[in-house]
């Protein structure tokens, strides 16, 4: 922990890659853990357009679930000291991998009456509480249950009347390119990128802390397992973040 804090020290840019490992604490089901997801579905299955083309009540089923269960969770102290250590001298780009809108929140709550935007994240693979057409270009954020029972009933475009779906972004979809260049450029430019609870099996956003690496900069993995990016790290911090990212970034305003 002290080498790790050393490193930040020395790091005038950070780039923060989160997963769903740092939700978990909050009570947010990762997507491979023991407890894993909704049902015996894997979200390879489930999280794809074609799930949805084939079966768009089931799909609104599970992310209606899902939604139901992150709005009862809060932000917990991994998240918070991130939104703590953005608000603070440094430069930090904060970018994760989960939907829950949970680091928002935090920056919100950290900064109270102050400008939260410093530690709003790159959210690369969209959110659970935005929703879009199916086929123009309306798109609104939306935290309400949705109805999912029948056809009829799924949530419908007030501009052209097609399917609404989640704002995510699903496997075998391509990200927003300008959201993912700028975070691949905020990790190549950083001196360190810390990363915590991703499992580095999903790309392209498992390969955004290898630009750190690549421009000079140190790597810091923050997971209770080893993962693909262990061997690369500079340093594995081998623990939960709600608990080891408040004793990483203690002291630095
Ligand atoms: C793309 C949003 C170009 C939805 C998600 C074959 C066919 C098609 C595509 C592919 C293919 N093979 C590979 C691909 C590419 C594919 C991919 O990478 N697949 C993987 C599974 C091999 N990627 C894509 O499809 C991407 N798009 O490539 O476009 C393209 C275009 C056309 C055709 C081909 C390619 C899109 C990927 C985005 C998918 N959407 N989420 C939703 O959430 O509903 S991904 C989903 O997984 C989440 O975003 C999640 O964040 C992400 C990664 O998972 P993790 O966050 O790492 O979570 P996980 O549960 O895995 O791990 C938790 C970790 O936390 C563990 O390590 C655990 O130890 C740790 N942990 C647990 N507790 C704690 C903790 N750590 C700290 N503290 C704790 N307390
Ligand atoms: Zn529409």
């Amino acid at each position: 922990m002290e080498e790790a804090r050393a490193l930040l020290a020395a790091a005038d840019r950070v780039c923060v890659l989160t997963g769903a490992g740092v939700s978990a604490e909050s009570g947010v089901p990762t997507f491979r853990g023991e407890d894993g997801l909704w049902k015996s579905y894997r979200a390879e299955d489930l999280a794809t357009p074609q799930a949805f083309r084939r079966d768009p009540r089931m799909v609104w089923e599970w992310y209606d679930w899902r939604r139901g269960k992150i709005r009862g969770c809060a932000p917990n102290p991994g998240h918070h000291a991130l939104a703590e250590l953005a608000l603070g001298s440094r430069s930090v780009r904060i970018v994760t991998q989960n939907v829950d809108g949970l680091h928002e929140a935090a920056a919100r709550e950290v900064a109270g009456a102050g400008d939260p935007s410093p530690a709003l994240p790159l959210e690369v693979h969209g959110s659970i509480f935005r929703v879009k057409c199916t086929s123009c270009t309306y798109r609104i954020p939306h935290r309400d249950p949705v109805r999912w029972e029948s056809r009829e009933v799924l949530p419908k475009c007030p501009v052209c009347g097609a399917l609404l779906r989640p704002d995510v972004v699903w496997f075998g979809e391509s990200l927003d390119p300008r959201i993912l260049s700028e975070a691949f450029e905020s990790a190549r430019e950083a001196d360190l990128c810390l990363v915590a609870g991703t499992s580095g099996l999903v790309h392209p956003a498992a390969s955004i802390p290898l630009a750190t690496l690549g421009g000079g900069g140190s790597l810091v993995e923050i997971n209770p397992t080893h993962t693909p990016l262990t061997t690369m790290a500079t340093l594995s911090l081998r623990g939960a973040s709600g608990e080891l990212l408040p004793r990483l970034v203690k002291g630095f305003d």
